[in-house]
């Protein structure tokens, strides 16, 4: 028999293709051996290449699947995928840690699909603000660092970013230094270099990463190398098929 795995949870919303959101958390979950458990915040239409739809579930919908299961699990860390504005995003952030004191959230700032669509134009600053010191992790890509700072180029977002929780800055599309992501924390920032293989562009890669960082961190790793176990397991998937589907292994 097993021992008993930590469980964590994700807040994500359903992409039916399963190359993002709910149902690539909860594989990169069960690869890592730890026990999943899914709140949707939306429903998604979409391939792996064209995004065609997104219907918001209403924060009370969210609370109530979250709420019966907060009240009886374990949950040390969870993760926070798309939600429909930074407001539902704050209350929720509040809820959760009302319900499990000690709870550490890392949250995936999506604000566009990779088939596409934009989710979020515009960041409530004073919000956000708000919001960033709840967190324990944020992980944007550069155009979400510069737009949730609101300032400078990435590096100088991230930084500034930091000042309220740890960032991992994702270098994927970065020109000067593609696939290199930096780690900004109290302690400084740690470049987080990619490894040799060959990778694909794939749907959802952002999901993964975050997923996998919070079931590492789940499991006992620190934060730092968490994200350097996570990048191997996405690096895995964006090297396991040359189309925009990956496949999960460890
Ligand atoms: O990878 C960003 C993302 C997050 N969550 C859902 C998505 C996507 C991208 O398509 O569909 C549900």
């Amino acid at each position: 028999m097993e021992q008993q795995r930590p469980v964590v949870m994700s807040f994500a919303g359903l992409d039916p293709s399963g190359g993002a959101g709910l149902l690539a958390d909860i594989k990169t979950f069960e690869q890592h051996r730890v026990y999943g458990l899914g709140v949707c915040t939306a429903l998604t239409v979409q391939t792996a290449s064209d995004f065609i739809s997104v219907d918001w579930l209403p924060l009370p919908r969210i609370l109530a699947q979250a709420k019966p299961l907060l009240a009886t699990e374990t949950v040390s860390y969870c993760k926070i995928g798309i939600m429909a504005d930074v407001q539902s995003l704050l209350e929720l952030v509040r809820t959760i840690k009302h319900l499990s004191p000690g709870i550490r959230i890392v949250l995936d700032p999506v604000l566009k699909a990779s088939a596409g669509h934009t989710f979020h134009n515009s960041i409530p600053r004073q919000a956000w603000l708000e919001l960033l010191p709840e967190l324990y992790l944020i992980t944007p890509n550069y155009h979400e660092a510069v737009l949730l700072a609101g300032t400078g180029d990435g590096d100088e977002a991230a930084a500034q970013l930091s000042t309220h929780c740890a960032v991992l800055l994702k270098g994927g599309h970065h020109q000067a230094r593609p696939g290199e992501d930096a780690l900004y924390t109290g302690n400084g920032i740690q470049r987080l270099l990619p490894g040799p293989k060959q990778v694909h562009p794939k749907h959802g890669s952002g999901c993964v990463l975050s997923a996998a960082i919070t079931a590492n961190l789940a499991l006992g790793c620190s934060l730092s190398d968490a994200c350097a176990n996570a990048k191997a397991y996405t690096e895995n998937l964006l090297s396991s098929h040359p189309s925009l589907t990956g496949y999960h292994h460890i």
